[in-house]
């Protein structure tokens, strides 16, 4: 029996391999890769992912876990036809919520916005949030240790984990699943499979930390005169709010220019060529903040670093304000797709790194930059396009790589991260070969080799 007929007696119409019904399973969110596999498959509880890892060793497959499909990297797109494409999207149950512990155990497929949804009915809290939170899945932020917007106040996505349920490699079950705090009885193995972007076993379940449900939210958007005056602004912010600031994002004129040109009814607040989208939040009496958002823009107008504020009144003047900064992606995709980078550096380092870069460009003008990101968690997405009016596929075959390696060596030059939240996938295994710490990548390499000796979880991922 094939491997696909195989799985279709385990799953029934779970299993396919008709290319139709693959097709959009098979191409990647950023359309850079079109994957070949032999079948897709939906499992719905965790005996069955592990059924069907089982049955995959038996026939010498190999196996793509993919959740919502929304990584920028290609991690879960699968590329040859001894292949499966594991979607996780049917094994989605929240499963428990403990009031008083302040935790959730959900399942791989939860849909990132209905976990927020299900337990801020219970008045809770999970405060990981992103611009594809509507798809993505919890199993590929968990695998992936996505960032997103409320990194500075709870941490990446791997912080916000208790414990883990993985299928491993040769389909057994590895269960952390408790909802402690503390344990501390020996090797922290959940550790393993965050960020491992599914090469080392399929994550089916986690315990996560919640938090009060936030009564209050301030936000606000600033003209401020620099990236160097944002970053002064940062720890102002901090301080003046009694360490409420959640969000700390800043956006390049030039990408709010871009969003105005392709998202119709977005338009920035204010002119100026840099602005710092800022949001406090507590659960606080109401109105509890307000004074120190006042405080602070005050400040921030007193020592120059800002020319201009605005503050939402409501929610939905607030959704206005955050529309601006999460459709910049869509703006770059309708502007003919941006050469992307995800880099990090010290936040102190974000105004040289900003000062420099231009500098290593200068000898591939002309070109557009989209620069914008989470700098109070010193990450931008150092983004560039076609000059206006050019092919971006020629842009980008002429110049793609001599861009992108004076991007990387300036961050790595620096301290800093060639891949701050979205990981590596298939479209980063040489960035990281080049850039990673040799001692980093032979243990990477033992464990993929210990765990999964055969190479049969994500084939060609991460590692190459
Ligand atoms: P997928 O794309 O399906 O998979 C990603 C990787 O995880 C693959 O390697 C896959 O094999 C693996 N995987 C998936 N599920 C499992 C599982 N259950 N077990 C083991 N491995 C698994 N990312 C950020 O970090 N911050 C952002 O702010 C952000 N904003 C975004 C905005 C937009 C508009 C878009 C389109 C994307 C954005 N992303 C962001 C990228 C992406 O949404 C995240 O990487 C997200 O965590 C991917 O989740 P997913 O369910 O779509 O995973
Ligand atoms: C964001 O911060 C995402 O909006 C996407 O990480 C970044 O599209 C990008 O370059
Ligand atoms: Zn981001």
């Amino acid at each position: 029996m094939s491997l696909p007929d195989a799985l279709g007696a385990l799953l029934g119409d779970r299993c396919t391999s008709d290319p139709s019904a693959m097709a959009g399973y098979l191409e990647d969110e950023r359309g850079l890769y079109q994957g070949v596999a032999a079948c897709l498959v939906f499992p719905e509880t965790t005996d069955e992912v592990a059924a069907i890892v089982k049955t995959c060793a038996e026939h010498g497959g190999s196996l793509v876990p993919q959740g919502g499909n929304t990584g920028y990297c290609g991690g879960a797109t699968p590329s040859g036809d001894t292949q499966v494409l594991l979607n996780l999207s049917r094994l989605n149950r929240v499963r428990a919520i403990d009031q008083v512990g302040m935790t959730v155990t959900a399942e791989a497929g939860v849909v990132l916005a209905n976990l927020h949804d299900a337990v801020e009915a219970e008045d809770l809290f999970f405060p990981l949030s992103m611009g594809s939170e509507g798809s993505c899945q919890l199993g590929g932020n968990l695998a992936t240790n996505a960032g997103g917007l409320a990194v500075l106040k709870y941490g990446m996505a791997g912080e916000l984990v208790l414990g883990l349920e993985v299928v491993l490699p040769d389909g057994s079950l590895l269960n952390t699943l408790k909802p402690l705090r503390k344990d501390n009885t020996g090797y922290h193995l959940k550790q393993l499979f965050l960020g491992a972007e599914g090469t080392l076993g399929i994550i089916t379940a986690a315990v996560l930390k919640l938090f009060p449900r936030p009564t209050e939210f301030q936000t606000a958007w600033l003209s401020v005169s620099g990236i160097d005056a944002a970053c002064q602004l940062l720890p102002l912010a901090r301080r003046a709010s009694g360490d409420c600031v959640t969000s700390f994002e800043y956006v390049s004129g030039k990408s709010m220019a871009l969003l105005a040109q392709h998202v119709d009814g977005l338009k920035p607040p204010l002119a100026g060529d840099h602005h710092v989208l800022l949001e406090l939040s507590g659960a606080l009496p109401p109105g509890g903040l307000r004074p120190q958002l006042e405080d602070l823009l005050e400040q921030a107008l007193d020592t120059g670093w800002a020319y201009d504020a605005v503050i939402a009144e409501s929610l939905d003047q607030r959704r206005a304000l955050w529309a601006l900064r999460e459709n910049i992606p869509e703006a770059e995709k309708r502007a003919g797709r941006s050469i992307k980078h995800d880099v990090s550096v010290p936040i102190a380092d974000i105004p040289a790194y900003c000062e420099a870069a231009p500098h290593r460009l200068a000898a591939l003008e002309p070109l557009r930059l989209s620069i914008y990101g989470h700098i109070g968690d010193g990450n931008l997405h150092y983004n560039v396009l076609a000059p206006e009016g050019a092919d971006p596929a020629a842009f980008k075959a002429d110049k793609g790589e001599a861009i992108s390696r004076a991007v990387h060596d300036l961050a790595a030059e620096m301290g800093g991260s060639f891949s701050a939240e979205h990981g590596i996938g298939q479209l980063k295994t040489a960035e990281l070969a080049r850039y990673g710490d040799p001692a980093a990548l032979e243990l990477m390499r033992a464990l993929k080799a210990a765990i999964d000796p055969a190479g049969r979880m994500n084939p060609g991922k991460l590692l190459g």
